[in-house]
């Protein structure tokens, strides 16, 4: 086993994977911009390197920076964690000639999953549904409508290269097409500097539904169930759960089945991902492409099997067979992940950068916080703005959202704004809680939403500080005795009449 890894990453990632290193008995190196000096990745590592500016171009991206560290502080593994080298093969391959190990999949099975194209063709040839559609780049304005016409509207766009919703677009009719087809190469072109553009049928009020897959380098390829993450905003999920509300067994060993077809065909090593819309309407499911990382949503996998997936991660690359069989891995209860982002929900979630002048966790029983921040933290402009992931476990849905929604309560980030508000009210939504979450849910919340509902949190506050306001100018009590009695006394209900008439 691996005396010391080199983790490439920052925020809650890098203290994730540094967790389960020190479960191992691993010492472990970070590397930090100049903005990061006092992040807690940093203070939780026991070494770390200054790898450059703030810009991820000039500090985290630069692969061989990062190899130089590895080599002179003798580790011998390097761990990506998501986002910045994570899918890079040409990072992979000077890793390789580096002489170190690198935690993830061989450069070819990122290669082949890279493309939406050849991802499709690798889908098709091992007998996994995709979409319909094609799976060559599209030459022009003619043949795009030809295609169209044969699948039929509407239709999708999408850039091969393409992530995140980026050169994607939904044609409803023909006279879109031109259009629609010009954004998207454009848009593939500026983002990806790779222009090619596929069509893809419309799939019906879709759900995204995700089979994690292991694999070893002895030819193990196993499943761990699905997580739903229908949830998004932008394209960037919001709230990841699993298993599916959708929870069928044999749904489950169907796309599970096809999930490891697909790692099977690329001789994938290590934790990948393999992305399916399903059809709310008749539960058909395709395939849509293959991430070949550790994901952000994993921890809700963990909480359900209870395999720790980075340990295992770390297993496999160092020669180990995997841990369990797919006989051994079942699911038990339920598990919810919100991301919170330092964002404001009310101005259409806005960065919301700055310092963490209070933070406070919940506790208690089926809760786990994925953190990568502390009190006092700043949170900077430079970088996805996720400060944390909150995942909770039950018994079963029902129970996950109870705990959730109690836990939302009990959570406290102050100087900045979060999305917690706006989980709050998610957890209260009956649409969410009836687990019809079709991909219009955030929309179709927007609308459902009352309007100026503001947080239940913030609103009791509120309360309480008027009446705490009221007291002292009444000279009735002192405040502290005040605030023990507010929730229930004449005085809250005079801070409620003060709040409502805007007298604070
Ligand atoms: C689709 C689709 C409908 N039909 N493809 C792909 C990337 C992901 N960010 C959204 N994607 C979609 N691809 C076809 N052929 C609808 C979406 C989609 C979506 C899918 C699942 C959950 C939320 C979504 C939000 C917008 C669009």
């Amino acid at each position: 086993m691996f005396k010391k890894i080199l983790i490439a990453n920052r925020g809650e990632i890098a203290c994730r994977v540094i967790r389960a290193c020190r479960e191992m008995k691993i010492a472990t190196v970070a590397v930090y911009s100049d903005v990061d000096a006092d992040a807690l990745h940093v203070r939780m590592a026991d070494e770390a390197y200054n790898i450059g500016p703030a810009p991820s171009s000039e500090s985290y991206l630069r692969g061989e920076k990062i190899i130089d560290i590895a080599n002179t502080s003798r580790a011998e593994a390097i761990h990506p964690g998501y986002g910045f080298l994570s899918e890079n093969a040409a990072f992979v391959r000077d890793v390789h000639v580096a002489g170190l190990t690198f935690i993830g999949p061989p450069p070819e099975a990122m290669e082949a999953m890279g493309g939406k194209m050849s991802a499709r063709r690798i889908a098709i040839e091992a007998g996994v549904p995709v979409v319909p559609g094609t799976t060559e780049r599209l030459s022009g304005f003619d043949e795009a409508k030809e295609t169209a016409v044969k699948f039929g509207y509407p239709i999708m766009l999408k850039a091969s290269a393409g992530g995140g919703g980026k050169g994607m677009r939904l044609v409803m009719d023909e006279s879109e097409l031109r259009s629609a087809l010009e954004t998207a190469q454009g848009e593939a072109r500026a983002s990806f500097g790779d222009d090619a553009v596929y069509i893809e049928k419309a799939v019906q009020r879709p759900r995204h539904i995700e089979i994690q897959v292991f694999s070893d380098t002895h030819g193990n390829h196993v499943h761990l169930g699905e997580r739903e993450c229908s949830i998004q905003r932008r394209h960037q999920k919001v709230i990841e759960e699993a298993p599916s509300p959708i929870n069928s067994a044999d749904l489950r060993a169907e796309m599970g089945e096809c999930a490891v077809k697909v790692a099977r065909a690329v001789n994938y090593v290590g934790a990948g991902t393999v992305e399916f819309l399903v059809s709310d309407v008749d539960r058909s499911f395709y395939f849509l492409e293959m991430n070949t990382r550790l994901q952000v949503e994993h921890p809700v996998t963990e909480l359900v099997t209870g395999i720790d997936l980075v340990r295992e991660q770390i297993r496999v690359v160092a020669g180990q067979p995997l841990s369990f069989t797919q006989q051994d891995v079942s699911l038990t209860g339920h598990a919810i992940e919100c991301r919170i982002y330092a964002e404001d929900p009310e101005q259409n979630f806005m960065p919301s950068p700055g310092r963490i002048s209070r933070l406070r966790i919940p506790q208690g029983p089926g809760i786990r916080d994925d953190g990568g921040v502390f009190e006092g933290a700043d949170v900077s402009i430079y970088y996805d703005p996720m400060i944390s992931k909150f995942a909770v476990y039950g018994r079963d849905r029902r129970e996950a959202i109870d705990r959730m929604r109690r836990a939302l309560m009990e959570y406290r980030i102050e100087g900045i704004k979060t999305t917690l508000p706006f989980f709050r009210e998610v957890m209260e939504d009956e649409v969410f809680i009836e687990g019809r979450l079709d991909t219009g849910f955030i929309s179709g919340f927007n609308e459902r939403r009352k309007p100026n509902v503001a947080d239940p949190i913030a609103h009791d506050i509120a309360i309480i500080a008027a009446a705490l306001q009221y007291s002292k100018r009444q000279g009735l009590v002192d405040a502290a005795a005040a605030s023990t009695s507010v929730p229930n006394s004449k005085w809250a209900a005079a801070g409620r009449e003060a709040a409502l008439n805007n007298k604070l």
